[in-house]
C-alpha cells in the first residue's frame, strides 16, 4: 500500500513526509522538486506489549509507504504537470495536505493561508483530469467502426459518469452497481481514490484550536464523507529530532497525547477497511495487515504462499484476552483459545498460529 501526499505547492508535505518517516528531505525554497518515497512504521501499542511479552528477537510493525508528490507551480511545464499527476494516479490512497498555518515566508509567496479554497480547488484539479480521461475514452468509442452491446453500454455508463463529475460529485461516492463495476475494470479515476485530508496547522493555531476558514472545510469535508486530521507538522519534526524523554515533555506541553503518524494510520486503517492480526513467538512478534473479510487461510497467504497452500487449521485467540489476563495459559484456561478453519474471517487483534502441511 502506498500513500501519496498530494495539494498545493508550499503546504507542508515535504514536512509531513519527513515527520511521517524519519527521512530528513530539504523543504520550502530548497526543494529540488523531486518525489520521495519512505516508509513508516505503524505505531500499535499491542506489538510492545507482545513483544514484552514473548521476549523475541525480533519484532516487526506493519508499514506503510509514502509517496511525497511536489505540487505543480506556475512554472511547471505540461510534461512536469501530467509526470506528477501520474504519480497521483498511481497511489493507492491521498493524504491531502493543507495548510492552515502562517508564516511570513510562505505568505509572501502564496498569499496568506484559505485551506477551503485550496480543499475545492485541489478537488477540481481532480476532477479536471477525470473528465479529461473520461471525455478521451468516450471519444474512442464514439471512432471504434463497429460498436457492440458492451461498447455501448460503457458508453452510458461513462456519460453518467462524466455529468456526475460536471456538478462536482467524485467518482467515489457514487453508488454503482456491480455489472458497473465490471465495466470499469482497470480503469482507475481520481476521484474515487480513497482521501484524507491533512490540516497543518501553526504552533499558535493549535493553542488557539481555530485556523482561517475552520468552519467552511469541517462542513465540506463532512458533506464529502472524507475524514480531516489536524497536523502541527513542523513542530513536531522539530520534536521528532530531539531525545526521546525531551520529546514526551514538549507533546506534553502542546496537549498531543498521540503522534500525527499514529493518528493517521488509525485513520488510514478505517478508511481503508484495514486490520491487524499478530503471530508471536520466540523468533519473532509480528504484526500483518489485512482487509477486513480477509479469511484464515488468505491471511496464512500473507505470510507465505506454502501456509496458505498447505492451510489446515488456524490457532487463535484474541489479544485482548491475553492483555487482560497476561499469559497465554491464562488465555487457555478460559477457554479463549479456538481452532478455526480456513473460512475464518480474521478480526482486528487476532494472535493466530498457522497449522500446515506442505
Ligand atoms: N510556520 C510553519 N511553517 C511550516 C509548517 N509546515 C511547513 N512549513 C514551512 O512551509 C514551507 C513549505 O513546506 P514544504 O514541506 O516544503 O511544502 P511542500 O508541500 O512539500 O511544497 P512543494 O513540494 O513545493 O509542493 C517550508 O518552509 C516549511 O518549513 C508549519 O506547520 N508551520
Ligand atoms: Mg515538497
Amino acid at each position: 500500500m502506498q500513500i501519496g501526499l498530494v495539494g498545493t505547492p508550499y503546504s507542508g508535505k515535504t514536512t509531513l513526509f519527513n515527520l511521517l518517516t524519519g527521512n530528513n528531505q530539504a523543504t520550502g525554497f530548497n526543494e529540488t522538486g523531486e518525489i520521495y518515497v519512505g516508509s513508516a512504521v505503524v505505531p500499535d501499542p499491542r506489538i510492545g506489549f507482545l513483544s514484552n511479552l514473548y521476549k523475541p528477537k525480533r519484532t516487526t510493525y506493519a508499514r506503510i509507504d509514502f509517496k511525497d508528490i511536489p505540487g505543480v507551480k506556475m512554472d511547471d511545464n505540461r510534461a512536469r504537470a501530467s509526470q506528477l499527476l501520474n504519480e497521483v494516479r498511481s497511489s493507492d490512497m491521498l493524504v491531502q495536505v493543507v495548510r492552515a498555518f502562517s508564516s511570513d515566508q510562505t505568505d509572501a509567496l502564496v498569499g496568506s493561508s484559505q485551506p477551503y479554497n485550496d480543499l475545492v480547488n485541489y478537488a477540481t484539479e481532480l476532477i479536471l483530469a477525470d473528465i479529461d480521461a473520461l471525455e478521451k475514452r468516450i471519444e474512442r468509442i464514439d471512432d471504434m467502426k463497429k460498436i457492440n452491446n458492451d461498447s455501448l453500454e460503457q458508453q452510458k455508463l461513462l456519460r453518467k459518469l462524466l455529468s456526475a463529475l460536471e456538478e462536482e460529485i467524485f467518482i467515489g461516492t457514487l453508488d454503482l452497481t456491480d455489472s458497473e463495476k465490471e465495466l470499469l475494470r482497470g480503469q482507475s479515476f481520481l476521484s474515487e481514490k480513497p482521501m484524507l485530508i491533512v490540516i497543518n496547522i501553526g504552533e499558535d493555531q493549535l493553542h488557539s484550536g481555530d485556523y482561517p476558514q475552520k468552519g467552511k472545510v469541517c462542513q465540506y469535508a463532512a458533506e464529502k464523507g472524507i475524514p480531516v486530521v489536524e497536523v502541527c507538522a513542523k513542530t513536531e519534526m522539530e520534536i521528532n529530532q530531539l531525545e526521546p524523554d525531551e520529546q514526551r515533555e514538549f507533546l506534553d506541553e502542546l496537549g498531543l497525547t498521540e503522534s500525527s503518524l499514529g493518528r493517521l494510520a488509525r485513520t488510514a486503517y478505517e478508511l481503508l477497511h484495514l486490520n491487524s492480526f499478530f503471530t508471536v513467538g520466540e523468533d519473532e512478534v509480528r504484526a500483518w495487515t489485512v482487509n477486513q473479510d480477509t479469511s484464515a487461510r488468505k491471511a496464512a497467504g500473507k505470510i507465505h504462499s506454502d501456509i496458505e497452500r498447505g492451510f489446515i487449521r488456524a490457532e487463535v485467540f484474541h489479544y485482548n484476552y491475553l492483555y487482560e489476563l497476561g499469559s497465554t495459559v491464562k488465555v487457555r484456561e478460559a477457554g479463549q483459545f479456538r481452532l478455526e478453519g480456513k473460512e475464518y474471517k480474521v478480526i482486528d487483534g487476532d494472535v493466530i498460529s498457522f497449522r500446515f502441511n506442505v
